[in-house]
């Protein structure tokens, strides 16, 4: 049972834990439209899968479903996945999900934002987009938690907190007209600062290039730690990527987080330039009203979309020349922590990565 909250979780003193605290679980959704996946979305399963299993390693994995993949899904996942029907328009649950808060007490609720498929009528990604609408609503169902309705448009994957209180966004994504048209920068920051219990919020200018989310902060940077951040870092000049980690990496290097602590810096290596291939764009379904994948066309490929579990890093195998290195880094980063690669190319080619295809559930904490 899930009841839905007339407060907001500043009010009752929940936050957004960061997530390198510990979980007790984690979400996936199954991929299946055509129009997204190639070859009928039958690699993206196997991707999908893999992830699944990594992280299935670290903390109980879920995976959402509808019910023309369920026997599929069902028989290729390990017994110990639990695999649950329920519809979606596409399969990132961090985007569509609920951003789960906890109290001192025990208490675990999650936070249901507005989505319109990273645009809605201007430049989203596809049309319709209810089923997406109603996933956070159903996995609160599921995992027994309270809810609030957020009444702002944002995505999971548009903000990485610190869970002590710091928020980072890009105002790429965060600003652009298609998402709060009628929301104030500051308007939207108490937004998050109320949902998220925050109060301080760090802003990158843009986000990884040619990001078709409109610059998802996740895909480029994310908290290791509370005061230490992993940015992706394009070292060579002539990539337009390069002036877009440099600027974010100043940004970082000026910025105190809510605690008034300067901000370490991790540069992580930028993959590629990566592209489609024409094999990989022939492979997928065109529809009116879904964006279209082109011969050519540059993915926005980065390492810092990862998982961080509870015990194992998931990272994302992009780029032989710089795999090893992107795992020794984050090795170096959680050297508590197994770091383990995964092919991640067909999930590049739908338009995002391991962290945007994957929601913590945390752990409930008592006696904070
Ligand atoms: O990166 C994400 N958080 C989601 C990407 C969505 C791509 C849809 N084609």
């Amino acid at each position: 049972m899930s009841a839905t909250l007339a407060s907001t979780p500043a009010a009752d003193g929940y936050r957004m834990p960061g997530e390198f605290e510990e979980h007790q679980g984690c979400w996936i959704a199954w991929p299946e439209r055509s129009d997204n996946w190639r070859l009928g979305a039958k690699p993206a399963q196997e991707a999908y899968a893999a992830v699944a299993e990594a992280i299935n390693l670290s903390e109980p994995v879920t995976v959402a479903v509808s019910d023309r993949q369920f026997e599929h899904c069902r028989t290729v996942l390990s017994p110990s996945i639990r695999v649950v029907e329920i519809s979606t328009d596409d399969a990132w649950i961090r985007d569509m999900g609920p951003s789960f808060v906890v109290d001192g007490s025990g208490g675990r609720r999650g936070v249901d934002w507005h989505f319109n498929a990273w645009g809605g009528l201007d430049g989203g990604l596809y049309f319709p987009w209810d089923r997406d609408e109603r996933v956070a609503r159903k996995v609160l169902e599921v995992e027994g938690a309270d809810r609030y309705r957020a009444p702002i448009v944002l995505e999971g994957g548009s903000i990485h907190v610190d869970g002590e209180g710091t928020v980072m966004a890009t105002e790429e994504c965060l600003l652009n007209a298609n998402r709060n048209p009628d929301l104030s920068r500051e308007q939207i920051e108490q937004a998050l600062f109320e949902y998220l219990g925050a109060e301080k919020m760090i802003w990158l200018r843009r986000g990884v290039y040619n990001d078709e989310t409109d610059g998802h902060v996740d895909n480029l940077a994310c908290f290791a730690r509370p005061g230490v951040v992993l940015l992706t870092y394009a070292e060579d000049e002539s990539d337009p990527q390069h002036a877009i980690s440099r600027d974010a990496e100043e940004r970082l290097q000026r910025a105190r987080d809510a605690r008034g602590r300067s901000i370490e810096v991790v540069r992580l290596p930028s993959p590629g330039p990566i592209t489609i291939t024409a094999e990989e764009a022939s492979g997928v379904d065109a529809v009116a009203g879904t964006l279209p994948r082109r011969d050519g066309d540059r993915l926005a490929a980065s390492y810092a979309n990862f998982y961080l579990g509870t015990t194992r890093v998931v990272f994302p195998l992009l780029d032989e020349r710089c795999d090893e290195r992107a795992g020794e880094i984050l090795r170096g980063c959680f050297p508590e922590r197994e770091v383990i690669g995964v092919p991640a190319r067909e999930i590049l080619l739908g338009g995002g990565n391991i962290h945007c295809i994957t929601q913590q559930v945390p752990a409930r904490r008592e006696g904070v």
